[in-house]
Order: structure tokens, then sequence, then C-alpha cells
């Protein structure tokens, strides 16, 4: 199954953050990182006083089921010391799974394709990058979704 998962980071030196997480992501059993974008940073999204995040997107190609996929995201946000405080709060490192193969899932620990990808142009341009003409399951064609979303704040490094 090809999936991909969307990274970020506002702490604790970012982009090594995110190179440790797809170290990790890379070395677990039955997940390999096939792609990945370039890294963008932009400003927190509900304009809160913290530092800027860096994020970029991966491919993976994994016989994890979305579930279990899920858990290996959680255990490296564990590993990097991420500490839950406040929703949306700075964090060290952050994984969401974005889309998985074509399927719709919405239970109480996964809901994807990710509920706020719509709203985020910092999930969307990197998941362009590497995939232009994609179809979003539910969602539609990326560059439709891309084309109402201001961009003007995020900056490809
Ligand atoms: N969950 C449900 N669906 C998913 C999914 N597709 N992927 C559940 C991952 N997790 C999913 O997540 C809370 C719960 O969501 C999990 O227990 C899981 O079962 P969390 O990571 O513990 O909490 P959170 O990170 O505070 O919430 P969330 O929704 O992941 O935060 P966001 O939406 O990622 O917002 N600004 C910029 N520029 N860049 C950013 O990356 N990130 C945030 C965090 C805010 N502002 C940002 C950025
Ligand atoms: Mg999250």
């Amino acid at each position: 199954m090809l999936a991909y998962i969307g990274l970020g980071s506002n702490l604790n030196n970012p982009k090594q953050q995110i190179k440790d997480a797809l170290i990790v992501l890379n070395d677990t059993q039955d997940v390999k990182v096939v792609a990945l974008s370039s890294l963008y940073q932009s400003p927190p999204i509900d304009g809160s006083k913290q530092p800027d995040y860096i994020n970029a997107m991966c491919q993976v190609d994994t016989h994890l089921t979305a579930l279990e996929l899920l858990y290996v995201c959680q255990g490296i946000e564990t590993k990097q010391h991420r500490v839950r405080e406040k929703k949306w709060g700075a964090r060290t490192i952050d994984l969401d799974i974005i889309i998985y193969g074509v399927q719709v899932i919405v239970s109480k620990q996964l809901i994807v394709p990710h509920p706020q990808i719509m709203n985020r142009a910092f999930v969307l341009a990197p998941l362009a990058e590497l995939e232009p003409n994609l179809k979003v399951p539910v969602l539609g064609p990326i560059q439709d979704l891309i084309a109402k979303l201001d961009i003007t704040k995020l900056v490809k490094l």
C-alpha cells in the first residue's frame, strides 16, 4: 500500500527532528520511505506566538494497516520526546497520516484522508510536489484544493 505521511516540527532543531523521524520510519519493518518532498517553512496556522514550523511530506510503501502505521508514527513522536501539552501547541515532531491508498477511514483513532488537509498549504504543497496529478480520496484533484488556499506564507527551502 502507498501512503503519505506529513511531518512537522517547530522545536529543538526542526530539520534534524524531521531527518531523525524519517530514518526511524524507514528502518521500521514493512515500511519503506520511497519519496520525500522538499522542506517547507511557515508560521503556525493559528497565528499563535510559536516558532515557525518546518514541514515535509513522505511517501511510504507499507504492508502495515493504517492503524498499525499510526502506532508507528506515534512511537516515533514519543521517542523524539514529544510532549502533548495543548492541541496545536509547539512540538518537536508531529507525524500525521495524510493519505492511505484510496482508503477512507473514519474511526475514533484515525481519520484518513486527514481531516484538515484542505485548509493546510504546508500539507498540500509538498504533497503536490510528490504527486502533482493526485486525486485525493473524497476531496478530488490536489491542484483544485491548492488553488483555493493562500500559499503566500509558505516558503520552500
Ligand atoms: N488522528 C486522527 N486521524 C489522524 C491521522 N490521519 N493522522 C488522531 C494522525 N493522527 C490522527 O493527534 C491527536 C489524535 O489525532 C491522535 O491521538 C490520533 O489518534 P496528536 O498528534 O496527538 O495531536 P495534535 O498534533 O495536537 O493534533 P493534530 O490534529 O495532529 O495537530 P495538527 O493538526 O497537526 O496541528 N502550523 C504549521 N505551519 N505547520 C504545522 O505542521 N501543525 C500544527 C499541529 C499546528 N500548526 C501548524 C502545524
Ligand atoms: Mg498529529
